[in-house]
This record gives structure tokens, sequence and C-alpha cells, in this order.
């Protein structure tokens, strides 16, 4: 058993991370425009400090971000080259939306995404489309909280609708929220959440998770109705926990913090709270205020697939255990020491690759999709122009590897693999542009500066020869 004859090769992006023209077309201010490098930045992710608009003094980043929207067509025809199947990006939702809570959709942005669109078809790539990844309109924090409010449902079902009916025959793959798990670590992404004073900060979280789990669940179900053909998934910010030794209380940490990852994709994938986690929240002291037909809702519309971000396992030790913790992402984690890390000390883990697919497929058996996977690292550019980026090609062939084995010796079924960051972008953890991820080099600096001309890497060579032999070639 190899992969699937249609499997689906290609690359991820996010909108606020890669298209810039931010105040272009129309477009409304979203909470990804607004949060800039440096030091604060941690702060405005997790809701900590407040940042609404532009604050003098500070670098965004999301403004230009690699000017796609300018580019689209150069970096699709690249992605063409390299024999790409599919091609992940998001929908900027002030685009189509500027405000969030309008009667009418600004038809300048439904232009700009179905030019895109066609333009991928050209050269027979087939998008996968993620309906919000981490943006939230500015106006809708304001004016109603974020996901915190319940309106939230609609304004979202308003957005989906108006996607589903202008793309039908154009997308059929859809996520409805990127890394919803990420909600507990990074609030202010995705759910737009800032925190007043002194109040119950899980209590807010989980309610706007609830509100979040509702809007995919119709999302879900609407998909299904305007075109049949359509096939909606979660998305996790995966990566398994390992105990940090066999001490039976390391093991429960691991047991718990992977319920703590899966808890809200169980809701997507079954259709229901599972029962730790009712027990879980009635033990936080939270109540997740629901309204009648909720449950049935998600009962109703479960996701087709599961598709997950992995750059990592994770470590989880008894509180007393006193190991060391490393600097990792937005998830704490302890050091592994059979693992090395990456520039960002991040631990590269292949193996955990395939358990972690192992983990999900047993838990879910629903096809599963690998939507996110690389190496962020500082790349060089020789004299010649040359970039010689083999560190990046040994991680993602160990991956691929890790992944083919996952799929033929322990017949996982996989529908696809986009790495992350197939064109250099901007990192969402640091804001950084020297984080880079791409097959294909985008000449601009962390302060911005740069001529934006883009260049293919020795990796993309390397790329193009495993999707042209279906992943038979790593080498
Ligand atoms: P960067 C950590 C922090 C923020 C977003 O991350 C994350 C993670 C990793 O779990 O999730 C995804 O750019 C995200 C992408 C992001 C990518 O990880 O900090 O979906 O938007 O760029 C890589 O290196």
């Amino acid at each position: 058993m190899s992969f699937r004859k249609d499997f689906l090769w290609g690359g991820a992006t996010a909108a606020n991370q890669c298209e810039g023209g931010y105040n272009e077309g129309q477009r409304g201010l979203a909470n990804v425009d607004v949060i800039p490098t440096g030091a604060d930045r941690r702060k405005v992710i997790t809701g900590q400090r407040k940042m609404l608009d532009f604050e003098d003094g500070y670098f965004y980043p999301a403004k230009e971000a690699i000017d796609m929207y300018h580019h689209y067509k150069e970096d699709i025809a690249l992605f063409g080259e390299m024999g790409f199947k599919t091609y992940r990006l998001s929908i900027g939702w002030t685009r189509i939306f500027p405000n969030g809570d309008e009667e009418q959709p600004n038809e300048e942005g439904l232009k700009f995404y179905e030019d895109l669109f066609k333009e991928c078809h050209k050269y027979g790539i087939e998008p996968l489309v993620t309906i919000t990844h981490f943006d939230c309109p500015i106006h809708l924090i304001k004016e109603y909280g974020g996901w915190r409010n319940r309106k939230m449902i609609d304004f979202y079902e308003k957005l989906v609708r108006v996607l589903f009916d202008r793309y039908k025959g154009l997308v059929k793959y859809w996520l409805t929220f990127n890394e919803i798990n990420m909600i507990l670590h990074a609030p202010f992404l995705g759910a737009g959440l800032v925190f007043e004073e002194g109040e119950n900060q899980e209590q807010v979280k989980y309610q706007a998770a609830h509100h979040e789990l509702v809007a995919s669940a119709l999302a879900t179900k609407i998909a299904h109705e305007v075109d049949p053909e359509n096939q909606v998934g979660c998305m996790l910010a995966a990566g398994s926990y390992y105990p940090y030794s066999c001490n039976p209380k390391d093991v429960w940490e691991s047991v718990k913090g992977n319920r703590g990852n899966y808890f809200l994709i169980d809701v997507q994938s079954r259709g229901a709270y599972p029962p730790y986690a009712l027990k879980e929240l009635e033990h936080k002291g939270v109540v997740i205020e629901m309204e009648a037909g909720d449950s049935d809702i998600l009962k109703d519309n479960t996701v087709d697939f599961i598709s997950f971000s992995y750059y990592a396992s994770r470590v989880a030790a008894d509180e007393n255990s006193g190991v060391e913790k490393t600097a990792g992402n937005l998830f704490p984690t302890i050091k592994n020491p059979y693992l090395e890390t990456s520039e960002w000390g991040w631990q590269i883990d292949p193996l955990g690759l395939r358990i972690t697919m192992n983990d999900l497929f047993d838990r879910y058996q629903k096809p599963l999709f690998i939507v996110e996977n690389g190496l962020g690292a500082v790349d060089e550019v020789m004299d010649d122009g040359t970039i010689n980026d083999d560190y990046r090609i040994s991680y993602l062939k160990a991956h691929l590897q890790a992944m083919k084995n996952a799929v033929e010796e322990d017949g996982v079924d996989l529908m696809g693999y986009t790495s992350w960051g197939c064109i250099d972008l901007v990192s969402a953890g640091t804001g950084e542009m020297k984080k880079r991820y791409g097959f294909i080099y985008v000449d601009r600096d962390n302060e911005g500066k740069g001529t934006l001309k883009r260049s293919r890497k020795k990796s993309f060579e390397w790329y193009k020869q495993v999707i042209a032999s279906n992943g038979e070639n790593l080498d």
C-alpha cells in the first residue's frame, strides 16, 4: 500500500502572513494586522496587552508581508512548476466583509479570490481553503468582543454562505478554523479575545471555543447542502505528548496533555463534548452557556476529515519532577533529551509525526490531511544567487519518510501533505521574515526591506522530484 493515486501534494500559507495589501480592495482592518514584532507581540497574541489599532513605535509585518496580493500569479506559477496538486491558503475575512457585520459582501474581495482560484486551476492545483486562519475583523472585536460573543456565529455563517455559493465548483476542500486548539494558548489570534482586569480567562476562552465549535458545525452543514462535493475538515495544532519517564505520574500527565489538545477536535469529529472534557470544565469551575439545539448541530455535522499541523512532539512530566523546559513555540513543553532542536528551539522529531498520525487515526478513524509541517531556518543567499538549504531537505525528507511509514506500514489513510510556508512568509509566532520555511526565497527582511524578488532554493527541485514520483523518490 502506497500513497493514494490522487494524493494531494502541495504547500500551505495564510492570508495574514503573505498577502499584505492590508488596506487595498476595500479591505477592513483585522486583528492580525495590528500584531507587531518585538517584545509586545506575545502579550498581544495572548490577549494580555490590548492593541486594536496601529500604534507609534511598532513595526507591523502583516501590512505588506510578501505582497502576494500583487504577486499571486507569479507565485502560483512557481507552485505549478513544482507540480503542486493542491495549494492551501486562507481567506482574509475583512476582504469579504470589511467590518464583519455588513449586509452585503465586498465584491472586490470576492473577485480577488475567484481570480486566485482560477489561476490555481490553470495548473491543475486544487485549492484547500482555510476559512479563518487566525483572523477576525477588528470591528467585531471592538463592537462585540470577538468570539466571546455568540453573535459571532451569525457573522461567520454569513461569511461561509457567501464563500460556498460564490466558489462552488472552484473549491471543494475547506477547513473551518486554523489550529482551533490554539484558542487556549493564543486567544487574540483567531478568537480576537482581549481580557479585562480580573476576569476569569478560562471561562471566556471555553465559551468562545464553544461558539467556534457551533459555527464550525454549521459551516459543515451548509457546505454539504450547497455542494455535496464539498469536504470539510477540522484543523489541530498537533504533536503528541510523550511521558517524560515511565513513572505513572508522568504518563498520566501525558494523557492529560493529549486530551487538552484533542478536546475541541473531539467535538468536531465525534459530535459531542467528551466526558473527560465535561469533568475538566466542571473541575475548573467553567460553565459553558449553550442554547437548545447546539448539541444537535454538533452531533449532526461532524467533519469529513482531520487536518493538522505538525512541527514537534511534546513532553509532559509530573509537576514535581523538576525537569527543564524548552523555548519551543507557544505551547509549554519540556525538553526531550533525545531530540535536537531547530534554530528557534523547536524539537525535531520525524518519528513523532508517525506516532501523531497513528494516534489521530486510531482515535477518529477518519482520513487525515497534514496541512502544515516544515523547518523554520535562516537561509543564506550565495554570491551566485543560489540558496543551498540542505538542512530543510533533510528535515522534510525525514518527515516524509515517517509519513510514508505511517501510510505503508501502519495503514493510516492520508489525503495529502502541504508543507508550511512553501514560499517564505512572515512568522506567526515571532513576526520575523528570517524564520524561513519556503522552497521559494523572498527578498525581504525583518525590517521590511528588500526587493520582494522570488527565487528557487535547492529544496525547490528536490520537492518537485518528490511530487513527480508520488513520494516514491525522497532523495
Ligand atoms: P511560526 C506556534 C505559534 C504560532 C502559530 O509557526 C503556530 C505555532 C505552531 O504550533 O501554528 C502554526 O510562524 C500556524 C502558522 C504558523 C506556523 O505554525 O511561529 O498555523 O500560521 O506560521 C509556524 O514559525
